[in-house]
């Protein structure tokens, strides 16, 4: 039996998540990601010669007060490819979840990563950190959250916060947060994170942070809250395939009703899109056409977004501020209760952000395909 918990994870994800990915795939998808980020095109080349070289950053990702949403997103993805590209692209030399190890060999492996990559590695933080009674409420291995979190992020060539927990304490910071739960940008202060809010993350955003880090060292352009730019800088409002029902007041009223089978936006029945910073109006999840909130017809709960998500009840309205124009305008007249967008006008911010769209298609498109003939 093989002991080594770094090992038996390669083993594992060979088996189990990791397709055959061949290199004009891999280089496509990695070309349009470096786009999406805002960079040239000859550094998808370079992610993939990277790879091809064993050049992989060591990935170090802790679980702490979660559901493990985050992970099962990255993995879930209709086709396996997204979170195989992924995988790819680092080496994941601890997570709780994807480890066959566990105990004593699980530690080693945390360990040895970060004695053997210190200063270098990419600490991955999924879930909150309690606070209340020096952290007591969420212990791993014996240590707190607090302990392992701070630990680890002292040695961290790059920290990234997937999912609204550990951007700002999710859900398990919700009124009255009794074990006092934050986000690690507060228990870290003075470090740079990357937060990827989102409840769960999209993963196409982990995506173009992580090939941007893994090939140039760099990060992406991020926002006063650590959130990148190119996925968070507009409003769901901004790119909802509903906008133009809403700026001709036509309104869902009550789930059901003609307008809500019509495909009306949904902000009469408490939408939050208008104050929700996030890509996922244009980047889908699970790479499947309509799998958001709003495209399944439920108005956007702001998951994203610290003081609405389980702050503010899912059917009460938001203002709406500083409304911007959409990127898209559906059909005005719908038949069959199906909007489709047409493309009116196309800011720089949604050409980057379609472009990561379009990135993550081609992939699982692409990789999906099992194209075995050009594999080399
Ligand atoms: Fe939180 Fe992610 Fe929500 Fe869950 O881990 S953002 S509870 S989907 O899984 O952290
Ligand atoms: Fe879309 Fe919601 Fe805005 Fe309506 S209020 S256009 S459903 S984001
Ligand atoms: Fe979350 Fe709203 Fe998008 S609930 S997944 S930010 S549509």
């Amino acid at each position: 039996m093989n002991t080594n918990g770094t090992d038996m994870f390669a083993e594992l994800t060979a088996s189990a998540t990791t397709p055959a990915v061949s290199r004009r795939d891999f280089l496509k998808v990695t070309s349009m990601a470096a786009a999406a980020v805002g960079l040239p095109a000859w550094a998808g080349e370079k992610m993939a010669e990277n790879v091809a070289a064993g050049k992989k950053p060591s990935v170090i990702w802790l679980h702490f007060q979660e559901c493990t949403g985050c992970t099962e997103s990255l993995l879930r993805t209709s086709q396996p490819d997204l979170g195989a590209l992924i995988l790819d692209l680092v080496s994941i030399d601890y997570h709780e979840t994807l480890f066959a190890a566990a105990g004593y060999q699980i530690e080693a492996a945390l360990e040895k990563a970060h004695h053997e990559h210190k200063g270098k590695y990419v600490l991955i933080i999924e879930g909150s950190i309690p606070e209340k009674d020096n952290g007591i409420y969420c212990r791993v291995g014996g240590k707190t959250a607090l302990e392992t979190v701070r630990k680890y992020a002292a040695d961290a060539g790059a920290i990234i916060a997937i999912g609204s927990c550990a951007s700002w304490g999710g859900v398990p910071s919700a009124s009255p947060n009794p074990t006092q739960a934050k986000g690690a940008p507060e228990i870290l202060k003075g470090k740079t994170v990357v937060t990827l809010p989102g409840c769960p993350a999209n993963p196409y955003n982990l995506l173009g942070t992580v090939l941007q880090f893994a090939t140039f060292g760099t990060l992406p352009k991020l926002d006063e809250k650590g959130r990148p730019e190119f996925a968070y800088k507009r409003v769901i409002h901004d790119d909802c395939p509903r906008r133009g029902h809403f700026d001709n007041g036509r309104f869902a009223k009550v789930f059901g009703d003609e307008g809500h089978r019509s495909g009306w936006c949904l902000y009469a029945l408490g939408c939050k899109g208008p104050q929700t910073h996030a890509n996922c109006s244009l980047l889908e999840f699970c790479e499947t056409a309509g799998a958001w909130p709003i495209g399944i017809g439920h108005p956007c709960i702001g998951c994203t977004e610290q003081g609405i998500a389980f702050n503010v009840p899912i059917h009460t309205n938001m203002p709406i501020e500083k409304p911007t124009a959409p990127m898209a305008y559906p059909a005005i007249n719908p038949e069959h209760g199906v909007v489709s967008a047409s493309p009116v006008a196309v800011g720089v911010g949604g050409a980057i952000i379609g472009a990561l769209a379009g990135a993550g298609v081609v992939a699982s498109r692409k990789l999906s395909a099992g194209d075995s003939k050009d594999k080399e």
